[in-house]
């Protein structure tokens, strides 16, 4: 998969009905902005020019331009683009048709858990959802607030423990797009970022039935000794294969890892040298995520990394 392009992570990019919205209304603002901007100078400019004719200007007419365009029009302004904005939110509440498919995110430090409920599948810090379809997100978090942000797909919403934020996105151009966490939420709240997949529904169904399976079975002698290390280890506290006796729930699921295109929340690609570098030491790369260094034997790092690149 491509790196993702500055148009995938841009307000300015829409590709689905929220982001529309909130694109119109960003130009809108802009241009009533730059309009009054414009008048103001205007005016500045005109009255620095005639400033001798200003002095003879009578008290009752400067008190009816000021109520003119000091009030009333900044009133009426403003009553307007807040009436729009109203509107745009009350008709961006709800999805044009009831949301088919159901997908619950859990914002950990500084992970995104990826439930899909209905199936079972669980992954990490990437959403796949079907092409022009609503999906229903259910959002909440496992420690402190964070916020969850597809500049191109919708606008921000909170993750806030204990509680369940529902909300909607709908993605109308095949595509993959960059979602950040826009809370500040702990030191490595910068290295919290997701992908949106949004892909025909064919080949969605596919990986969702994919991401529902248990993990394959290790096939050969190294991945069979990197399954050991996984279950046995230390790994096995802390993170699931579904499939396996391993069934931690402090880290990302890692059933199916290899279908990944990045680790660590969109931080470093997922490749077999990346991958030996954050299992040996992941502080050097993300310093203060909650995985400590774990210190395996070469033997068994290399082990566990082919095991988990098995692990499609
Ligand atoms: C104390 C808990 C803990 C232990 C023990 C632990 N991990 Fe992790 N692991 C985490 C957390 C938390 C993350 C997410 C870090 C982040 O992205 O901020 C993580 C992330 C990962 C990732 C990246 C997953 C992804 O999708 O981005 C891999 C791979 C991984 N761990 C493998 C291992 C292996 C292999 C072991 C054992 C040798 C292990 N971990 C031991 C907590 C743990
Ligand atoms: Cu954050």
């Amino acid at each position: 998969m491509s790196r993702i392009g500055a148009e995938d992570h841009s307000t300015f990019s829409p590709v689905g009905p929220k982001a529309d919205f909130s694109t119109t209304a960003w130009w809108l603002l802009f241009g009533v902005a730059a309009f009054v901007c414009v008048v103001v100078i205007a005016l500045v400019v005109g009255a620095m020019i005639s400033r001798r004719k200003a002095a003879k200007v009578r008290e009752g007419e400067a008190k009816g331009f000021v109520m003119t365009f000091g009030v009333v029009i900044p009133a009426v302004v403003l009553a307007a683009t807040f009436a729009l904005s109203v509107a745009g939110i009350a008709k961006n509440a709800k999805p044009s048709r009831p949301a088919a498919l159901k997908v619950q995110v859990v914002g950990h430090q500084w992970w995104w858990e990826v439930r899909y409920p209905d199936s079972g599948a669980v992954t990490a810090n990437e959403i796949h959802v079907p092409l022009g379809t609503p999906v229903e997100l259910q959002l909440t978090s496992d420690d402190v607030i964070h916020s969850f942000w597809v500049p191109a797909i919708m606008p921000k919403l909170d993750l806030i423990p204990g509680h369940t934020n529902d909300t909607w996105m709908t993605v109308d151009d095949a595509g993959t797009y960059r979602g950040q966490c826009a809370e500040y939420c702990g030191l490595q709240h910068a290295h919290m970022a997701f992908t949106v997949v949004a892909e025909p529904e064919a080949k969605f169904q596919q990986w969702l039935g994919d991401q529902a399976d248990p993990a394959v079975q290790p096939t050969t002698a190294e991945e069979r000794k990197g399954y050991d290390v996984l279950t046995s280890g230390s790994c096995a506290s802390c993170h699931t294969v579904r499939g396996t006796p391993a069934d931690g729930k402090v880290g990302p699921d890692l059933t199916h890892l290899a279908d990944r295109s990045r680790l660590a929340a969109e931080t470093i690609p997922n490749d077999r040298g990346h991958l030996g570098g954050w299992i040996a030491n992941s502080q050097q790369i993300k310093p203060g995520n909650k995985m400590p260094p774990q210190p395996l034997s070469p033997g068994d790092l290399t082990a566990v990394i082919t095991y988990l690149e098995s692990l499609k």
